[in-house]
């Protein structure tokens, strides 16, 4: 048996797709340990329809990271003309935007 480590993407090793490769995934594996099941099943990491510690390998890769969380950008733009700051964060979905004016360094309105 080759044994070769490999980082699954975080959204295959989320058995219960609850956002996090956490217990209720290595339950999966834990409860299918040493079985031989159709390749590709759920648990079975590698597709070699074995779970083992090939597929838990690749679990524990993932163990406790957090999936999902989108890319966010912000910017801050500040104008000299008028003291208004424009705060902008932007990911996958609309852009949030939130302007203020700050006057000599006092918050004003926004
Ligand atoms: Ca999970
Ligand atoms: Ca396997």
């Amino acid at each position: 048996m080759e044994l070769r480590q490999h980082r699954k993407r975080l959204a295959d090793t989320d058995f219960d797709t609850n956002g996090i490769t956490d217990v209720n995934d290595l339950l999966v594996i834990t409860g299918q340990w040493l079985d031989s099941i159709t390749p590709g099943s759920e648990g079975d990491l590698n597709t070699d329809g074995e779970i083992n510690f090939a597929d838990f390998a690749q679990l524990a890769a993932n163990w406790q990271k957090i999936q999902g969380i989108p890319e966010i950008t912000a910017s801050i733009d500040i104008s000299i003309e008028d003291g208004s700051v424009e705060v902008q964060v932007q990911n996958e979905g609309s852009p949030i935007y939130q302007y203020f004016l700050l006057i000599d360094g006092i918050f004003v309105k926004n």
